[in-house]
């Protein structure tokens, strides 16, 4: 692989003490050659923290806020996040631009956020149902990677970016690995345009929806895949390892 691979589990709403705990016993005494990182909610990111050193899993998380600190009740900052031991943030989800309002602007925030504070940002970005029916995916997954990263300054800066096509997100239905490979070019080619080939060649493009350890690893053989966003499947610790050896 070009790019040293990363899979991330987000645990949506989901989990807790008995998972974060039967998660790492999953993985102690395991090597890899890839970044596995693991975003449980956030009040559980402490307890993770405890068991670091005992497996390779980094803590990650699936938000984080704009603002720095102040009167914004419910809201956890980039700074926390990295004393709470994250290594990277989730931004832009499709279920948090879908359920709590969040758009593009508010996205390119978030990323500079995380990049100031030193935690690898992950951009969520991918077509709905009826954009892809109606032949405009790449209109709309440029519009999200150029507004979500526009200004943002990459030089010597990590980033990760998601492709999660909406209407593969939690219903067993995944992209085929020519579709994805498609989009992943695609979208390599565009922050070619928007920065250089450098930043593209270094910037890591992952897959989310319905991944699970029979379609990991024909989607990992494409080129511009350079890793996996697994929901619903790391749940289960020893699908998520299944998941993670085969990187
Ligand atoms: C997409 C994915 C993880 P799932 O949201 O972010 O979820 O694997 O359950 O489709």
């Amino acid at each position: 692989k070009a790019r040293r691979p990363i899979v991330i589990a987000n645990w949506k709403l989901n989990g807790g003490i008995d998972l974060i705990c039967t998660s790492v016993a999953s993985f102690i005494g395991k090597h890899f050659e890839t970044d596995i990182v693991v975003c449980p909610p956030y009040l559980y990111m402490r307890d993770m923290l405890t068991f670091l050193q005992y497996s390779e899993l980094r803590i990650g998380s699936q938000n984080v806020s704009r603002y720095e600190s102040g009167a914004y009740t419910g809201e956890t900052s980039a700074q926390m996040l990295k004393e709470a031991g994250c290594s990277l943030c989730i931004i832009g989800h499709s279920e948090r631009r879908a359920m709590f309002a969040e758009n593009n602007l508010g996205c390119q925030v978030k990323v500079q956020t995380a990049l100031n504070h030193g935690l690898l940002p992950v951009l969520c970005i991918g077509e709905t149902q009826e954009e892809r029916a109606a032949n405009t995916t790449k209109a709309i997954l440029l519009t999200q990677l150029s507004e979500g990263l526009n200004t943002v300054d990459l030089a010597g800066k990590d980033i990760c970016i998601a492709y999660e096509p909406v209407w593969a997100i939690g219903t067993g239905l995944a992209a085929t690995p020519d579709m994805v490979q498609e989009v992943h070019q695609f979208i390599r080619t565009e922050l070619t345009r928007l920065y250089n080939e450098e930043i593209a060649d270094r910037v890591r493009i992952v897959y989310g929806g319905s991944v699970n350890k029979t379609n990991a690893t024909e989607l990992l053989k494409q080129k511009d895949i350079d890793g996996l966003l697994v929901g619903g499947a790391s749940l289960d610790p020893g699908h998520f390892l299944a998941i993670c050896e085969q990187v």
